[in-house]
């Protein structure tokens, strides 16, 4: 495992490099299945794909369902089929990027295999991870899977127009969350019902702002 892991941080370390030389900021979306990554980008995609040059790296372990979904934006969607495996590698994505035209791109972002441990240990080459949760899920996701939570840069809690129909607990989820990760900036959003989606795209927007000079 050591030695998997060694291998894949090289290449991540190679992807960085490369994307630094190319002035690309890479971003890695990680949940579990069904927390709504494909949807928060199809939102992404209505708001930045005429704004900045973007490009998406569909993970996932048999379809291609999601980049269909995607592939009507404008923007350049490449798959990667895992054959079952639960997370995506630096590898992988290395191939993904050969598929892209990295001279007309300013941002990518890669849905990750859902899954909220194997892709945590895998770097990608990424310059942030976003930990995308979902109420119906529970609030102890935080405190159950830390490592992702520690180590993102921003939280997305989705389907917030469902907690009347959970127990779920925001006090509870912000106070793991806090004790974990004190400075992290976190979004209550529902992607179907369209809340709180002005601060996270303004979030965003800030982030490919330095990149991309809009
Ligand atoms: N009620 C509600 N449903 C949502 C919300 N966001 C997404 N969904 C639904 O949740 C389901 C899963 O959403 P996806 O965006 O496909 O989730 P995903 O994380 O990409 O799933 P995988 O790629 O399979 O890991 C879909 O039926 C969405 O319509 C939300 O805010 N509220
Ligand atoms: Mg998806």
């Amino acid at each position: 495992m050591r030695n998997v892991l060694d291998k894949n941080q090289n290449k991540a370390d190679e992807i960085r490099q490369l994307l630094k030389e190319k002035q690309i900021t890479m971003f890695n979306f990680i949940s579990s299945p069904g927390s709504g990554k494909t949807t928060i980008l199809e939102l992404i995609c209505q708001e930045f794909a005429k704004k900045i040059r973007l490009g998406i790296i569909e993970g996932d372990a048999y379809t291609d369902r999601d980049a269909k979904r995607l592939a009507i934006y404008d923007v350049p969607v490449v798959q990667i089929n895992t054959e079952g495996t639960c997370h995506l590698d630096s590898h992988s994505i290395s191939k993904a990027l050969e598929q892209l035209n990295l001279d007309e791109l300013d941002v990518i972002i890669v849905e990750n295999v859902g899954n909220l441990i194997c892709p945590t240990a895998f770097d990608l080459g990424e310059h942030y991870r976003i930990a995308v949760v979902s109420t119906t899920e529970g609030d102890d996701k935080p405190i159950k899977y830390p490592m992702l939570f520690r180590e993102s840069h921003a939280v997305i809690l989705n389907k917030t127009d469902l907690i009347p129909y959970t127990n779920f607990s925001m006090e509870q989820f912000n106070k793991d969350l806090k004790s974990l990760n004190g400075s992290i900036p976190v979004f209550n959003i529902s992607s179907t019902k369209k809340n709180g989606l002005h601060e996270l795209m303004e979030w965003f927007g800030k982030c490919f702002k330095r990149v991309a000079g809009i």
